[in-house]
């Protein structure tokens, strides 16, 4: 059995978390090489105004024996983000050494981008996000509150140890998958920890002479991503740029509703996290109205984590024929359908994959 913890959060998060539920529910339910375990955290804004944490002292002890995390959203116009963020996932992702963070950033078949003129093939694009250290790391100070001479102190930290192994992540999913690996630092102007980074870079590349390989500063890279998206495979970047990027990721695959993500601890020391990377969107939550398909897209990255791969396929041909239909569509997308709707018809295309291939676990 593999065992599920869920963490719905706060907003849409339990709305679209629910949708990835049923179809785990399903898949389940038809392949009896297969059985979850769930158990529901429920950890939020909403617990914090409560108990004042985010999650209890000892959460990451409690998670630490499952085999994967299952994550809705974040966030609460009644808590400040740096709390509810910084206390729970990033102290999982930090605490789980989840340090890599992929994205994927695919426009798929029947969905319109808002950049004119670009079809599937010019936007398909992997970026592997540096989960755990970077400008994330949480390090620094506030001093002289209140004061005319307040001062906020707030360091990046770059070690070759973290870049080391997430760029070499990069180069092995790049090598597998035949793609050429971009690098996105800003060592014009960070003359120490981006200087330090394509240094890095350019030392793990070396041992991948067959891979093709480019670095961009940081503010070319988004204007790429409009202009010349076809020009990226893989991309690899410290916490904060990718962040940023992928937001823009999500704005050319047609918006934040689709956008997966997947937290792994590669080493599988500690259970790794899956989670679509929007937000609550505290404006919409609780009416229906939010696209499941990110985090329906992040269980299929969770069922091939778990080693269902025949799964994870299955359920991706599942979300890109509901949308190469074009029937079932959220308000996101100009329609009229529900969280719900959209979780049921992703359910109804999903085939079984042919039972030769379900492996028994
Ligand atoms: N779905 C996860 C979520 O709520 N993300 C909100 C957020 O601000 N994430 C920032 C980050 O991924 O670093």
């Amino acid at each position: 059995m593999k065992k599920i913890a869920v963490i719905p959060g706060d907003g849409v998060g339990p709305e679209v978390v629910r949708e990835s539920r049923k179809v785990l529910d399903h898949i389940a339910s038809v392949d009896p090489a297969i059985e979850f375990g769930f158990e529901e955290f429920p950890w939020s804004a909403e617990s914090y105004l409560k108990s004042g944490e985010m999650m209890p002292p000892d959460g990451l002890d409690m998670l630490s024996s499952f085999d994967a995390l299952l994550f809705g959203a974040i966030g609460s116009p009644l808590v400040a983000d740096h709390i509810t963020l910084r206390e729970l996932l990033l102290r999982i992702r930090g605490g789980f050494d989840q340090y890599v963070n992929l994205r994927p950033v695919r426009l798929l078949e029947g969905i319109e981008s808002p950049l004119v003129g670009v079809t599937t093939a010019d936007i398909d694009m992997i970026f592997v996000r540096e989960g755990t250290e970077g400008e994330y790391a949480g390090v620094g100070a506030r001093l002289y509150p209140g004061s005319d001479r307040e001062v906020a102190l707030q360091t990046a930290v770059f070690s070759r140890h973290g870049m080391e192994r997430v760029i070499r992540w990069a180069f092995e999913l790049a090598t597998r998958e035949g793609r050429s690996v971009t690098s996105v630092s800003k060592g014009n102007a960070l003359n120490y920890s981006a200087v330090f980074w394509d240094q890095v870079f350019d030392e793990v590349a070396a041992q991948y002479p067959t891979v093709p390989t480019q670095r961009l500063l940081v503010d070319a890279a988004a204007m790429f991503m409009v202009m010349d998206p076809k020009r990226f495979g893989v991309v690899v970047a410290s916490n904060l740029f990718a962040d940023i990027l992928t937001d823009l990721g999500a704005a050319i695959m047609g918006g934040m509703g689709f956008a997966p993500s997947a937290n792994l601890n590669p080493e599988r020391t500690f259970p790794s996290m899956f989670e679509p990377i929007h937000g609550s969107a505290p404006d919409i939550a609780g009416q229906g109205k939010a696209n499941p398909i990110g985090s329906l897209w992040s269980t299929s990255m969770m069922l091939d984590h778990l080693g269902y791969p025949q799964w994870g396929d299955a359920l991706m041909k599942a979300i890109e024929r509901v949308m190469a239909q074009q029937c079932v569509r959220t308000p996101d997308l100009g329609g009229q359908s529900s969280t719900e709707e959209m979780g049921d018809a992703v359910l109804a295309a999903l085939e079984a994959p042919p039972a030769s291939l379900t492996p028994k676990l």
